[in-house]
């Protein structure tokens, strides 16, 4: 049976791009020949329909195939984002946290961008075949509040929080994302790395202009988004505004557990935060390639870009333009990551 890191494909079916997940994969395997005429094939189309019909046929909207890869049997499923252009930012934004000003972003270098955040599985194995130690320690939910603890950590974020290894991993600092992805290099022969935030914007968006990748009304969110939810305000009573809509997880959701964006990348908001390659500086500065991360003069960063929102965020600060910024070394049981990597 094929893993699950290997089970996304794409498929166009009625001229309708559909994003096969684990069973499809599975049955797509077969030979053609034993395909054509056998109960099998039957059942392979039956499955795949049913598949097209659960992975959101039209949610991912757009016109054309979807390209993936998979660099290495360790390496996850990589999603091909062509360039473009489009206006990054946004006017405003809360107090303290500017948002913008809004500018035109071009893209000019196609890139990859995993499809999915890094998962509890690949971490792990990541760690016990890299020797890479990270700290024992992340702020998370102990007995009803915020702590920071040591008892808790990437292996094992806290009882409140629901996890499994298709969960994606958190309470990962910046520099165990960077190690993670130096890691990925050596094993794959690929220079992996972690989006800069353009990068992010543009994939994140998808090709939209609203406020989120699903339209302006975070109501509509829960089809594509784990947020602070109707499903998790009763049990986690946080103090802000749940989303006005039900998406079925309490705390974290499996990767790709929800509808991609049009991009046919899965849970760009929601789920977890998603360390950047780049300093946080605000408003933005010009910068002369948006693809290359904006470093710091001194050795690191006071503080990292985090994007998209995670399971405990008000909708809100769901907004595709959102900016977190946080201290590199900070682990926190709703901050992860996904990689990318040139092409
Ligand atoms: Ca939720």
């Amino acid at each position: 049976m094929l893993a699950k890191l290997n089970a996304i494909e794409t498929v166009v079916l009625n001229g309708c791009r559909v994003v096969l997940r684990t069973v499809c994969c599975h049955f797509r395997s077969e030979s053609p020949r034993a395909m054509a005429t056998t109960r099998s094939s039957i059942l392979s189309f039956a499955l795949m329909a049913v598949c097209a019909a659960l992975t959101g046929c039209g949610a991912a909207g757009g016109a054309g195939s979807l390209k993936t890869f998979q660099d290495c049997d360790v390496c996850p499923p990589m999603v091909e984002i062509a360039p473009g252009s489009f206006l990054m930012g946004a006017e405003g934004g809360e107090e303290g946290r500017p948002e913008g000003p809004v500018h035109r972003v071009s893209i000019t270098r196609p890139f990859a961008l995993a499809s999915t955040e890094t998962t509890l599985a690949a971490f792990r194995l990541f760690v016990s075949d890299s020797g890479y130690e990270p700290a024992e320690e992340c702020r998370t939910l102990v007995d009803g509040s915020w702590q920071n603890s040591e008892r808790h950590s990437w292996r094992e974020p806290g009882a409140t929080i629901e996890y499994d290894d298709d969960s994606p991993v958190v309470c990962v600092s910046w520099r165990d994302a960077v190690a993670y992805t130096e890691w990925l290099s050596r094993r794959s022969g690929v220079a992996y790395r972690l989006p800069s935030e353009a990068e992010w914007e543009y994939a994140a968006r998808g090709g939209s202009n609203g406020i989120f990748f699903w339209g302006d009304d975070a109501a509509d969110g829960c089809r594509f988004a784990n947020l602070y939810d109707r499903s998790a305000a009763p049990s986690l009573g946080f103090r802000w505004d749940e989303a006005p809509c039900s998406d079925g997880y309490v705390t974290l959701a499996p990767v790709g557990a929800l509808a991609p964006n049009p991009f046919g990348l899965y849970d760009m908001l929601g789920n977890v935060w998603e360390w950047t390659a780049d300093c946080y500086i605000a408003p933005y500065p010009e910068v002369a390639d948006p693809q290359r991360p904006i470093t710091s003069d001194s050795k690191s960063c006071e503080r990292r870009s985090v994007r998209g929102g995670g399971w405990i965020t008000r909708p809100d600060r769901q907004r595709l333009t959102f900016r977190g910024r946080d201290p590199e070394q900070r682990r926190m049981s709703y901050f992860g990551f996904r990689v990318a990597r040139s092409l």
